[in-house]
């Protein structure tokens, strides 16, 4: 395992939820849903925003979208409850696919530049993004990336829109890793804290995942995410990997890169108190 270099982004590990299980019982977390579209079809995923939403949950899932004002404004009110320390933009679409997330973090930084910022992109726009992220003031981000392969990253997505044009079907996959292996490294190199989210889905990325690690820690990501398949969109028949499947891939990826195990597979909206804070209402995952 290569350790990251030593850039002060390890040290934000310590105080952010999403990376460290014990930063959890002290730093809440909100979910700004200002990023609708999208530039990846990813067949596991699911977008359900509006009214659908009340029985909808995971990723890609908000009540409404927010503009960046209206961001603000929920940024504000949650902050004065006292627990705030990561502000995130998941979605519920790609959020380097819409201008909406960059005036968002702006803003956020400006009017409170005492919170962590942080993102979570699948990765396509991201080498080029960097930095104007940077200028913005994002600490740290998630890419999500699933494979090391084409082939399986072909059984993962249907299109791509990559610098304007439409892929479909296979084609894209090469480009598609391509980039979210490049962005990775591009976000370590600028001293980002950065994590890789990967999907594990029982005969399609089960066997991947390791590599995914290894390559992962090589570049010098600080941690490694892996979540079970939700089934649904183009996977709803699919199962879900067992919890002892689970365990067992983040066992053989702790080899080569650091396992986060707390996540909650939260919604692009969520509204997350400490563990000890009051009106913190504990889901399955958090117990
Ligand atoms: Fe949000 Fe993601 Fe930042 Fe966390 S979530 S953008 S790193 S502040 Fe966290 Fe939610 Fe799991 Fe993501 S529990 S889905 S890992």
């Amino acid at each position: 395992m290569t350790p990251p270099p030593d850039t002060g982004a390890a040290a934000l590990a310590a105080e952010h939820p999403c990376y460290t299980e014990t930063a959890r019982l002290h730093h809440g977390r909100v979910h700004l849903a200002v990023a609708p579209r999208c530039n990846l079809g990813c067949r596991y995923c699911e977008r359900v925003v509006g009214a659908k939403a009340d029985s909808a949950a995971g990723p890609g899932t908000a009540a409404r979208v927010l503009t960046p004002a209206e961001a603000v404004a929920r940024v504000d009110e949650v902050h004065a409850k006292g627990w705030l320390r990561v502000v995130g933009i998941a979605g519920p679409g790609e959020p380097l696919a819409n201008p909406a997330t960059l005036e968002t973090l702006r803003l956020i930084h400006e009017a409170h530049p005492d919170l962590l910022l942080c993102l979570s992109t699948n990765g396509l726009n991201l080498e080029s993004a960097l930095p104007e992220l940077l200028d913005a003031g994002v600490d740290s981000l998630t890419v999500t990336i699933n494979t090391t392969h084409p082939e399986t990253a072909a059984r993962l997505y249907d299109w791509a829109v990559i610098g304007g044009d439409r892929f479909v079907g296979p084609s894209a996959a090469p480009e598609v890793l391509a980039r979210q292996w490049r962005g990775l490294a591009a976000a370590v190199r600028a001293g980002l804290l950065v994590k890789v989210n990967s999907v594990l889905i029982p005969r399609i990325t089960d066997t991947d995942v390791e590599t995914v690690a290894l390559r992962a820690g090589a570049i010098g990501a600080h941690r490694h995410n892996i979540m079970p398949l939700i089934p649904r969109g183009r996977m709803r028949d699919r199962r879900a990997p067992t919890p002892d499947e689970l365990e067992q891939a983040r066992n053989q990826c702790e080899r080569w890169l650091s396992q986060f195990r707390a996540c909650t597979q939260c919604r692009a909206d969520a509204i997350v108190p400490p563990l000890g804070a009051k009106g913190h209402v504990p889901c399955g995952a958090c117990g």
